[in-house]
């Protein structure tokens, strides 16, 4: 069976998490407590050399790079998710880039930057707030025009491309980041966050996280 090693904070756990639920793969979820510091242990080294969630254990096979498992998972189970369609492919390939590239480091510095440094205990960088917050002007918009052509990231199907942006957008509520000038945006997330592969996760990330951020 496979297993899923990573935190329920991490988005890109989240996004391997979602992606297996939807594929309705067999697999175990394992906490790695980041705070505990379990992801610089030295059998987890072994699993990540860098010491990240999350990875993928399948048997003797390691993988390590959330895009990078769900594209395992889908081959896997040979699913419409990653079709063999070498153009639609390369089209979902594209906004998986995309969104984790742009808008999901984008969103991690204005979430570090307004959320987590409080817990975490760590410097505030206004710079890095600036410039996310700048990121995610420019590029929230595409993904909003994007989405109104077939209601998905690519066609009117729902893709892997659009379980890896519903992971690296759930910070947003948390982080102050309105949709609301980006209505098609907003329509795709509340509808995709009702699925089945959301839900069986959570039932809204903001709530999981507050409560994990409590004191
Ligand atoms: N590009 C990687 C990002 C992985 C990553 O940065 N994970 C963070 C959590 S969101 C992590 O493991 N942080 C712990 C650390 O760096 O010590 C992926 O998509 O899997």
């Amino acid at each position: 069976m496979i297993t899923l090693h990573g935190n329920e904070i991490s988005s890109p756990t989240n996004k391997a998490r979602y992606a297996a639920n939807a594929l309705k793969l067999d697999y175990q979820f394992k906490v790695v407590n980041l705070m505990a510091g379990e992801n610089k242990s030295a059998d987890y080294l072994k699993l990540h050399p860098a010491g990240k969630v999350p990875v993928l254990v399948d048997g003797d096979f390691v993988l390590f790079e959330s895009n990078a498992i769900c594209k395992y998972m889908a081959q896997k189970k040979s699913s419409d998710l990653y079709p063999d369609d070498v153009k639609r492919r390369s089209h979902i390939d594209q906004w998986m880039d995309f969104a984790s590239i742009h808008i999901g480091h984008a969103m991690s510095r204005v979430f570090f930057n307004r959320v987590a440094y409080n817990v975490l205990g760590t410097e505030k960088d206004e710079r890095s707030l600036k410039d996310g917050l700048e990121f995610l002007a420019r590029f929230l918009p595409v993904v909003d025009q994007q989405i109104q052509k077939g209601g998905y990231l690519v066609g009117d199907t729902l893709s892997l491309a659009d379980i890896c942006l519903l992971a690296n957008l759930d910070q947003a509520e948390i982080s102050s980041v309105s949709f609301d000038p980006y209505p098609q945006l907003k329509a795709w997330q509340q509808k995709l966050q009702a699925e089945e592969f959301y839900q069986k996760c959570f039932k809204s990330y903001s709530q999981m996280l507050a409560s994990a951020f409590a004191p």
